[in-house]
């Protein structure tokens, strides 16, 4: 008779047992968790990892330490003056950057309804002010108890560039950037889908083009002299923007294209960032 109640005793053991998972579950800040295994991933140096919000997952890249020439690396006709001279950038910290711009499900799950020119939950999110680009990153901050924040100019242009020193990060002429890139020549007026084009070597989508990307920061006019970890000027209501957007030119799409973001400019979303400093040592 024993072996026969065994397995209505297994039975109850599970049951008690997805019980008590359940209720160890229930009531427990849902973010808690994620947080906790953003940290451990970043304290073991994880190439990639995903930091979850409401609803809603980013990933992100982990971007060595390293170094760069910042700005137009040689005479370039397409170089504005502000970008020049190149000024070689050492960044010490590693940091992890989104491998894509923040889609229109991906805010709203944070944010609510935001009003966008093109509608598409995988569509990047567009038309941001840029104290609505710093407000997302300060409620990621506070739901998720990871500090999130926006890329520095010098973060972003090193990411953006990869290694590489040609205008785009896949080489010179419109045609590379057209395989990496929505632009004016092959957008048909419109943003697209998040993360479609192939990503730079360290992972990241559309660095360039699709949608303006807000930098935390305007660095000062550039000089000859090396940097280490620069950051500009902050305000909170304006930063550098980078990467050009749908509706800009080739010439507004390089690695180096910079313009001061302003409310009255559209076609700005935002990219994420979380900085291992703010973690190594905890
Ligand atoms: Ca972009």
């Amino acid at each position: 008779m024993t072996h026969l109640k065994l397995p209505r005793f297994c039975s109850c053991l599970v049951i008690l047992g997805t019980l008590i998972a359940f209720s160890t579950c229930w009531g427990k800040h849902p973010e808690t968790g994620s947080a906790e295994n953003v940290r451990r991933l970043i304290r073991a140096d994880a190439k990639e990892m995903t930091l979850e919000v409401g609803g809603a997952s980013f990933v992100l890249v982990r971007i060595p330490a390293g170094e760069f020439d910042l700005g137009s690396p040689r005479p370039d006709v397409m170089a504005q003056r502000h970008e020049m001279p190149a000024q070689h950038i050492r960044l010490t910290k590693p940091f992890y950057l989104g491998a894509t711009e923040v889609s229109q499900l991906q805010y709203r799950e944070v944010m609510g309804e935001h009003l966008n020119s093109f509608r598409g939950d995988e569509l990047p999110v567009e038309g941001l002010r840029f104290a609505e680009a710093l407000e997302f990153c300060d409620t990621l901050t506070r739901e998720s108890g990871i500090e999130v924040t926006l890329p520095t100019e010098a973060q972003w242009e090193y990411a953006c560039r990869a290694g590489t020193t040609t205008r785009y990060y896949s080489g010179e002429e419109v045609a590379d950037l057209a395989a990496v890139s929505w632009f004016k020549d092959n957008s048909e007026d419109t943003t697209h889908k998040c993360g479609l084009k192939a990503p730079n070597r360290w992972g990241l989508h559309d660095m360039l083009g699709n949608v303006w990307e807000p930098c935390l920061d305007r660095l000062p006019s550039y000089d000859t002299v090396a940097q280490t970890d620069p950051v500009g000027e902050m305000r909170p209501v304006t930063g550098m923007m980078r990467g050009g957007c749908w509706s800009d030119t080739a010439e507004n799409c390089r690695a180096a294209t910079r313009m001061l973001a302003h409310d009255l400019a559209g076609g700005m979303g935002v990219r994420i960032v979380i900085n291992v400093e703010d973690y190594e040592t905890r």
